[in-house]
């Protein structure tokens, strides 16, 4: 039997979720989505479960969409939209994240790109380690920052920084990262799953009510409308997606050569 593309671990109040697919970075396939949404489901109704520490698999977090997985929606009989793919996989995962009244913590080691940045970026709080390489990656494939990266990216690195990154896909690494705000602190690679959940455990000994009602004020403050946004960013990407400059991204990585777009 072949092994989950999503593990779970609970252990003194936090439940680690490890996206299980190293051969692929750990690239999100509608069966990983699936059970990410199942298994956040199933951590907000269960009282035991304090935090949830997300992190992946082998050399890295996850690099995004699976772009193979996506050429077979794109080219099926029966193809769906970008818009609609959104709306039924990325966005309710960050929804999930959000909504849940308690602490939910990206744990990034190696590569992180595309809607898996995005995903880290929408969790409460980032712990990296010092091998952890950041890269939007959606330009390079015609598209825009998708699952909340672009309402989360420019307000935790800032507009300009923001835009910086988002349009020329610039790896960063865990201390730049650190420096413009992107995650909270940066541990040595080998210590990043231990470090991540002693950091998980110290919201395990602060009141349940506290931890709920302030994610609750902090996204009423400064999130009230994402998923009204993610409606909207849902819309932006399919434009971004209609024209040939997409599959021409996607193919282009793929071959390993550089992109000739269109413009369109
Ligand atoms: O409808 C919708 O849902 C649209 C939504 C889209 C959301 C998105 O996430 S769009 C962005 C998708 N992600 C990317 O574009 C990232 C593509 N990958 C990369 O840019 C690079 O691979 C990385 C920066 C992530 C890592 O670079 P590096 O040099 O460390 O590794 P590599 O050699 O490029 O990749 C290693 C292998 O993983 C390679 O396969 P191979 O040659 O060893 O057989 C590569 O093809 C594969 N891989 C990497 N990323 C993906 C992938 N395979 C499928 N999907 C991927 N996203």
């Amino acid at each position: 039997m072949s092994e989950s593309v999503l593990l779970r671990d609970h252990r003194a109040g936090v439940l680690t979720l490890t996206f299980n697919r190293p051969d692929k970075l750990n690239a999100f396939n509608d069966e990983l989505t699936q059970e990410l949404l199942s298994a956040l489901g199933d951590a907000e109704r269960d009282p035991a479960v304090r935090v949830v520490v997300l992190r992946g698999a082998g050399r890295g977090f996850s690099a995004g969409q699976d772009l193979e997985a996506f050429v077979r929606l794109k080219t099926s009989p029966t193809p769906i939209s970008v818009a609609e793919h959104l709306r039924k996989s990325y966005n309710r995962v960050v929804i999930s994240i959000r909504s849940m009244e308690k602490p939910v913590i990206a744990s990034l080691g190696g590569i992180a790109a595309g809607v898996g940045l995005s995903i880290a970026l929408c969790c409460d709080l980032r712990v990296a380690g010092d091998d952890a390489v950041l890269t939007l990656g959606f330009s390079k494939i015609g598209l825009i920052p998708d699952g909340g990266g672009s309402l989360m990216l420019p307000l935790l690195a800032g507009l300009g920084r923001g835009l910086e990154l988002a349009w020329t896909s610039d790896r960063i690494d865990a201390r730049e990262a650190h420096r413009i705000g992107l995650v909270n602190k940066v541990v040595a690679a080998a210590d990043l799953e231990s470090d991540t959940h002693a950091f998980a455990r110290r919201f395990v000994e602060v009141s349940p009510i506290a931890i709920g009602l302030t994610k609750r004020a902090f996204n009423r403050a400064i999130l009230p409308g994402f998923a009204g946004w993610l409606e909207e960013e849902a819309d932006l990407q399919e434009e971004a997606a209609a024209g040939p400059d997409l599959m021409e991204g996607v193919r282009a990585f793929m071959e390993k050569r550089k992109p000739a777009f269109a413009g369109r």
